[in-house]
């Protein structure tokens, strides 16, 4: 039989399975060969001796928080209070496809802007549609639920940006404090505590405030480029261009003509420089 790592406990694991929630050790071997299990891990039982035999294979793996097997992140940006940060997006954006895990930008508090800057964020919206990221809203929570159905979540976002609030909209029993002032005592609490997966309509969920101080160190230039796939579509003249200081390069001409957003374009430039250093 197999099970999911919910959450460890001191030397023990809680495992999803399909017969309930179980708490077990894993075998000596594991720990012999210094094999880490994480959250989101799939493992095999033994299930006579109630043990953890061995685990499978990681699609991929997150550092911080540590967790394994995530199939989506659900990016909460908010519009308004904190301010909406493109800078911020794509930083997260980037670091999220470096780990091979599935983005999904989900904007809170569009209740708090105009008209106009309504429509500026729909063209937003737009244009990372289709550079094939999933756009939502924070009240669209029908599609979110369908969305995330049956996947492991990593749920991210600054503080005070509505993740909280969107957990309780998916799911009413959960009844999480959410708060109007972001309390540094509150999230030091939350960082230091241990990441544990939630079975949250149908799907596992962790909630993880520690991920948005996130850098780009663990990455290389050439990973920051992979990152920015619409680049990659465009031809460039140059092999490996690096769409900075090259002459007649086509992304910068397509910055130029609009067709790449100008923001995405900045904040790649910053992020290859922040490497750089
Ligand atoms: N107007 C408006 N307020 C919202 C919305 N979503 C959340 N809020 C408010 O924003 C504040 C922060 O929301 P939380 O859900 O606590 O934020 P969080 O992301 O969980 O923050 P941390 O737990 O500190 O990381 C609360 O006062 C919420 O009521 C929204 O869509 N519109
Ligand atoms: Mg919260
Ligand atoms: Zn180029």
């Amino acid at each position: 039989m197999i099970g999911r790592i919910v959450k460890k406990e001191s030397k023990d694991y809680v495992l999803k399975t399909e017969k309930g929630i179980i708490t077990m050790p894993a075998r000596g071997k594991i720990n012999f060969n210094k094999i880490n299990l994480l959250v989101g891990d799939i493992v095999n039982i033994d299930w006579d001796n109630q043990i953890i035999e061995n685990v499978k294979e990681r699609k991929n793996e997150l550092r911080r928080p540590r967790i394994a097997n995530v199939d989506l992140c659900l990016l909460v940006m908010s519009l308004r209070e904190p301010n909406f940060s493109a800078h911020l997006l794509d930083k997260n954006l980037s670091f999220i496809i470096f780990n091979k895990i599935k983005p999904i930008i989900c904007f809170t508090k569009c209740d708090l802007i105009t008209e106009d800057e309504k429509k500026y964020y729909l063209k937003l919206k737009k244009y990372y549609e289709n550079i094939g990221i999933q756009v939502v809203f924070n009240n669209e929570i029908t599609k979110i639920k369908k969305i995330i159905k049956d996947k492991v979540v990593v749920l991210t976002g600054q503080t005070g940006a509505g993740k909280s609030t969107l957990l309780n909209k998916l799911d009413s029993n959960l009844n999480l404090k959410t708060s109007p002032i972001s309390k540094a005592l509150n999230r030091g609490v939350h960082t230091t505590k241990h990441v544990q997966l939630f079975s949250i309509c149908s799907s596992l969920i962790a909630d993880t405030p520690g991920f948005s101080s996130l850098d780009l160190r663990e990455m290389t230039k050439n990973d920051i480029k992979d990152t920015f796939k619409e680049f990659n579509k465009i031809n460039c003249i140059y092999k490996n261009c690096f769409h900075i200081n090259e002459k007649d390069c086509n992304v910068k001409k397509a910055v130029d003509q609009g067709i790449i957003l100008k923001s995405r374009y900045d904040n790649y430039v910053k992020f290859i420089n922040e490497v750089k250093k």
